[in-house]
């Protein structure tokens, strides 16, 4: 049973991230989540529209998702691998070599980014009165 870890936040969930997720347990059999939380989200200098708490519910709604876990902190990366034992550890490629040091624990991949779609561009889109 191999088991799959990604990360994100996740907010105003969108095709990007089902393809991500969908992508991300074909992989494997078990897909474990660490999902940003709002305290996380401002370190990234991210500000989500649904908390936490909203996004996880979602999150768990989705066929691919077994496990949601909060991601706190940049550094929880490794102790989540071996401590969830961790077979591959998967990023969409806009993160590619940011977490090759994981390499030493776990398989490491970064899967394509679906093209034109982010949450940055549906909310400027909302805020614009424009729609693609
Ligand atoms: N993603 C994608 N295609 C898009 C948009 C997002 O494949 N059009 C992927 C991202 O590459 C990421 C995942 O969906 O792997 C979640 O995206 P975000 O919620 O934007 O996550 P991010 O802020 O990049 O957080 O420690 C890692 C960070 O928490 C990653």
């Amino acid at each position: 049973m191999k088991k799959v870890l990604t990360y994100g936040t996740f907010d105003l969930l969108h095709l990007g991230h089902i393809n991500l997720l969908k992508r991300a347990k074909e992989l494997g059999s078990h897909l474990t989540v660490g999902l940003s939380t709002d305290e996380f989200d401002s370190l990234k200098h991210k500000k989500s529209y649904y908390s936490f708490e909203h996004r996880k519910v979602i999150l768990e709604a989705i066929r691919f998702v077994d496990l949601v876990i909060p991601e706190k902190s940049w550094d929880q990366k490794v102790n989540d691998v071996v401590s969830n034992n961790i077979d591959i550890f998967v990023m969409g490629d806009d993160w590619k070599g940011h977490f090759d040091y994981l390499q030493e624990f776990c398989e490491v991949i970064y899967l394509p980014r679906t093209v034109g779609v982010s949450t940055t561009k549906i909310k400027n889109e909302l805020f614009s009165g424009t729609n693609g």
